[in-house]
């Protein structure tokens, strides 16, 4: 429902609809120009498929119709749960297509991710892979179904167990007398003019209210508009997507929607695994692709010993946590490419590093905003803007970052100021050449490898422990992922816990396994704040103290 998604002030909206930002066109609707465009160019190659730009367009409308069958409805939205398959993007597609909302969730959420988020969005659908690395999706789904809208459908990409799953390749093949003409034009007739929301994003957490981010048609197609032209994506690009497909970065930054924008084509593999990345990039000669430091890492500690043939890569994406600056100065000699750094959230705000940067730009900062029309603001804890050059968080607004989450008022009050900005929480320094600097963080999260885990999420689960009396949940530093989760747990008397308990209890409570805690240390007691919370900054003292010495 319109009314569940905050809405920019209406003089903006008109300003930037005039401004040319917002151009009132759905993101499906361009599918077809694209395909009307190169029509034989392929669009998206996988290890099992590969589909031209009209085949694309096709399945996709196919798909559109078939979701209308299965009982979706025109903003209705469906929870989808891909790896990076060539079908990824044809669901995605066909979602756009059909004005059903695609809900980005991510191959390792179980029931309580599943179950919370589609609740808050009313979910009419799971569309899942069925059997993925051994984990039985279909049947997770079917868990899931009750906390969802009425007669919600599961939409299984293989083969399904079960009569009450629908099959997704039953849904792609053509019904009698086929025509994809008149079918272009059914689903033309209905498509979005731009306000609807065209994506669902997650942020945080999800155990109180669930951080869902609504991106519009008019936004989203402006951000990617915005990401191709930073990153200089051409009909040449060819794009490796390694990183999970359901993330803003390879989804729109340009990611997969910007490579198929630009003409260019789409590689999908099903790990960032060094072996199968390699593997992809010299059966396609990819051009780019993105990481997060602790992907580019392994990537680098990989290619000394390859027999790949790694020299189609001309630039290699990193960001989604902190790249220290010698780390990135090593990746030009280690995989033969450039770096572009990349700052950025599914809140909206992106910022890159150009491809022509100079060595220090590009390896000492995050880089520039995408749109002249992005509003950066660097502030103290008072809120009052610091001196130019000056370190404080970051607020930001503009035409592709929306003004609240989804049906959250209560999480908006805290994230967005009255005037719209939004508290991204991270630290910054700009600089006299306007690159940002991240340089830390005020919001109570830990970034395991680009993962974002909540804090909060892990201290209300792990409060249920009968044996917890008092849980606080803290990064500890780590030299691969980043950052790892540590638990510190006061208990009731003369009760005992173990690590392997709390990681056991959390996968039983349906928890993804990447945020189960991978350090705990039990206290005596928890040092507070004057207002009585966990004091976090003295946790991670003691917790570094107390690990260094283990
Ligand atoms: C430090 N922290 C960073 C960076 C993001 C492109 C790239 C990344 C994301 C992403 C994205 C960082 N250095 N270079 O959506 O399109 C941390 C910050 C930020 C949070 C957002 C994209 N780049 N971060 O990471 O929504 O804390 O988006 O606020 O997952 O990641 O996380 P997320």
């Amino acid at each position: 429902m319109a009314s569940d998604v905050v809405p920019w002030p209406a003089d903006l909206a008109h300003a930037y609809r005039a401004a040319g930002c917002w151009r009132g066109e759905s993101l499906g609707a361009q599918l077809w120009r694209w395909a009307d465009d190169h029509p034989d160019r392929v669009a998206v190659a996988d290890d099992t498929r590969r589909l031209t730009y009209r085949e694309l367009a096709v399945l996709a409308d196919r798909l559109a119709e078939g979701l209308d069958r299965l009982g979706l409805r025109r903003g209705d939205s469906a929870l989808v749960q891909l790896p990076n398959t060539w079908e990824f993007v044809v669901v995605l597609l066909a979602c756009l297509r059909a004005d059903v909302a695609p809900v980005m969730m991510l191959p390792p959420h179980r029931e309580s991710e599943l179950g919370a988020i589609g609740a808050h969005v009313d979910a009419r659908a799971v569309i899942v892979p069925g059997m993925w690395r051994s984990y039985d999706h279909e049947a997770l789904a079917h868990r899931v179904l009750p906390r969802l809208a009425d007669k919600a459908r599961v939409l299984v990409c293989g083969e399904p167990r079960r009569e009450a799953s629908a099959r997704l390749g039953d849904l792609l093949e053509p019904a009698p007398g086929d025509d994809a003409a008149q079918r272009r034009e059914r689903l033309d007739v209905r498509a979005p003019t731009g306000a609807e929301v065209a994506v669902f994003l997650l942020s945080g957490g999800t155990t109180a209210v669930p951080k869902v981010i609504a991106r519009t048609h008019d936004d989203y197609a402006y951000n990617i508009r915005c990401a191709v032209a930073a990153c200089a994506f051409d009909a040449r690009t060819v794009y490796l997507a390694a990183l999970p497909a359901g993330h803003n970065f390879p989804l729109a930054n340009p990611g997969i929607l910007g490579t198929l924008a630009a003409g260019g084509r789409v590689v999908m593999v099903g790990s960032p695994r060094p072996d199968a990345v390699f593997a992809a990039i010299e059966a396609e000669r990819v051009t780019v692709t993105a990481a997060v430091p602790a992907v580019v890492l392994r990537w680098m500690d990989a290619a000394a010993a390859t027999r790949h043939d790694l020299s189609s890569l001309r630039y290699v994406q990193v960001g989604g946590s902190m790249l220290s600056p010698d780390v990135a100065a090593r990746i030009r000699p280690a995989l033969g490419c450039g770096l572009q750094q990349v700052y950025g959230m599914a809140e909206g705000l992106i910022c890159y590093t150009r491809p022509d940067a100079t060595d220090e730009v590009a390896t000492m900062t995050q880089g520039a905003p995408i749109s002249a029309y992005d509003e950066l603001l660097v502030v103290d804890r008072d809120g009052t803007p610091v001196p130019p050059g000056g370190i404080g968080e970051l607020l930001t607004r503009g035409p592709y970052t929306p003004r609240g989450y989804y049906r959250a008022p209560q999480q908006n009050a805290e994230s967005f100021t009255t005037d719209g900005w939004y508290r991204t929480g991270d630290l910054v320094r700009i600089t006299a050449a306007g690159h940002v600097v991240v340089c830390g963080r005020v919001k109570d999260l830990i970034n395991r490898g680009g993962e974002k885990i909540s804090a909060g999420e892990i201290e209300q689960l792990l409060q249920e422990l009968p044996e917890v009396a008092e849980v606080a949940a803290v990064a500890v530093p780590d030299p691969m992922v980043g950052e790892r989760v540590c638990a510190v747990v006061r208990l009731h008397p003369e009760r005992s816990l173990t690590l392997t308990a709390v990681r056991a209890f959390l996968t039983a409570r349906g928890v993804a396994a990447f945020k189960a805690p991978e350090h705990l240390v039990v206290v005596d007691q928890l040092p507070h704040t004057p207002v009585g919370k966990p004091d976090k900054a003295r946790l991670r003292a003691l917790v570094s103290a107390t690990l260094s010495d283990a």
